[in-house]
């Protein structure tokens, strides 16, 4: 409250202009004092900070869509475990109460005059900006693809629209190549696309089909994951569990009404191959949210062009930047967005009191890789692609304690914790647990 009064002084015009709101007009004048874009696990979790920081009636988040998901959990549904339904909650339901929601889509960003335009026309102007809008879904890139997941035996944890898609083709699964991809481009939650394959080689365990199943894993990366310590581990398993391994491998095209795959070989340009599957699982190419790109936010990608250390933006010092639609150089994750939102905290907090940022993010990231349906090796890492593990044991071990933390846990700190402004990553803890070790 000290900041906002501070605030208050400095900024006497920046009180809210306008809480009218009608449907009926076309394009209404909105002014916040901070303004979230994206109500996903960034700006959800941020808006609920910010609310803290500043009181609700100076909040407003514009996300279109009625529905929030647990994304991390769609890695379970595809394989049977969970239900999708169980990653779902209403908007209404994790929007902080009091902050204003602003049901439409950004459609334009002019950091130069602060202000937003909605696809309805609305005209939303801010003292401060917090970009979180994730990144985009590119199934497109994919010639055959998105018409081919009208086929059965190819599916998707990626998408809402495709995750029991993936559950349907395991259950279908009679003989045959069972195919998992990683696209070219960065992707959310790295192990997601071979966490459903280890899922699929233990649910074909279990229905007795595995002897008739050929799984191969085809990635573009030149390894099975980026921090050698988990690449070790994880390269153990898929040599004891049989699974085949092609790198550099970037799936091109679906031809779903014959059920194959056309991969290239992307060090023999030119050369490819054409796999015939029983069952499909595809990572789609991913890359930064349009409306950002089209941003003068936008770094030369398209990404959201963020300091690395305290996640203002590196030219708009009134704009901040928050998980996948970010240029920061880590792993993205719903772990990361967890450590990131303590640290943009902090880094508001000082830029309200004109104050330098101070607290530095060192590109904490986890992803728990789901091994089978009772196992999961927590992988946690920084910027540097070093462990940064919490617990004082290996955790590139396979351990059950990690699937329930992964299944259960995880579920509850996220609605409850993460979302509400009150977890910012273990930080605090791995500090605390690992000083019995010393
Ligand atoms: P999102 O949560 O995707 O939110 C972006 C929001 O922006 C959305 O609500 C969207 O509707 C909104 N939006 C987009 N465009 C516009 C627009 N023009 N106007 C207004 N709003 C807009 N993370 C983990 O930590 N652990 C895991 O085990 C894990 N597993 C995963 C498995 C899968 C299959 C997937 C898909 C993801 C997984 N993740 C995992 C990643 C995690 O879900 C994301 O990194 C996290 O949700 C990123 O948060 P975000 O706020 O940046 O983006
Ligand atoms: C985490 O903080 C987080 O965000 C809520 C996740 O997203 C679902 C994770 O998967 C993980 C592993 C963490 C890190 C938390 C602990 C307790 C290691």
């Amino acid at each position: 409250m000290a900041a906002l009064q501070r605030f208050k002084q400095c900024h006497p015009a920046g009180n809210v202009i306008s809480h009218l709101h009608t449907s009926s007009r076309a394009s209404a004048k909105q002014h916040y004092k901070m303004l979230v874009l994206g109500g996903g696990s960034g700006g959800i979790t941020m808006s609920a900070r910010m609310k803290r920081m500043l009181g609700a009636e100076n909040v407003a988040v514009v996300e279109p869509s009625e529905t929030h998901y647990y994304q991390p959990l769609w890695t379970l549904a595809g394989a049977g475990a969970k239900t999708v339904s169980s990653s779902a909650r209403s908007t209404a339901s994790v929007m902080p109460s009091g902050v204003k929601w602003v049901k439409s889509k950004v459609q334009e960003i002019d950091p130069d005059t602060n202000t937003v335009r909605t696809d309805n026309g609305d005209e939303i102007s801010y003292e401060y900006l917090i970009v979180a809008l994730g990144l985009q879904l590119h199934y497109e890139k994919i010639k055959g693809l998105p018409e081919g997941f009208n086929h059965p035996k190819i599916g998707s944890n990626y998408s809402v629209e495709t995750v029991e898609k993936t559950w349907k083709a395991l259950q279908d699964f009679k003989e045959g190549n069972a195919v998992f991809t990683f696209p070219n481009t960065p992707v959310k939650c790295a192990g997601a696309p071979q966490k459903i394959m280890y899922l699929s080689d233990a649910y074909f365990r279990k229905s007795g089909k595995r002897a008739k199943a050929n799984i191969i894993y085809n990635t573009s990366l030149p390894v099975i994951f980026g921090v050698k310590k988990y690449a070790d581990a994880l390269w153990e398993i898929v040599k004891e569990r049989d699974l085949h391994v092609n790198l550099r491998t970037n799936l091109i095209e679906v031809r779903a009404d014959k059920q194959e795959a056309v991969f290239e070989n992307l060090d023999k340009p030119g050369e490819t191959s054409v796999i015939e599957y029983e069952m499909l699982h595809v990572t789609p190419p991913m890359g930064p949210n349009l409306v950002v790109k089209s941003s003068p936010l936008a770094d030369d990608v398209g990404w959201l062009d963020v300091d690395r250390d305290n996640l203002q933006h590196r030219r708009y010092p009134n704009v901040f930047g928050i998980g996948d639609c970010t240029n920061l150089p880590t792993s993205k994750t719903a772990a990361a967005v967890a450590a990131q939102s303590a640290i943009l905290n902090r880094t508001i907090s000082r830029v309200l009191q004109n104050e330098k940022p101070d607290k530095k993010y060192d590109g904490y990231t986890s992803c728990p890789l789901v091994t089978s349906y009772n196992t999961v090796m927590l992988a946690e890492f920084d910027y540097d692609g070093q462990p940064l593990e919490t617990f004082p044991i290996n955790q590139a071990k396979e351990r059950q304690t990690m699937y329930y933390m992964k299944a259960d846990v995880m579920p509850h700190l996220y609605w409850h914790g993460l979302l509400r402004g009150l977890w910012g990553g273990p930080g605090p803890y791995r500090t605390l647990l690992h000083l019995g070790m010393k």
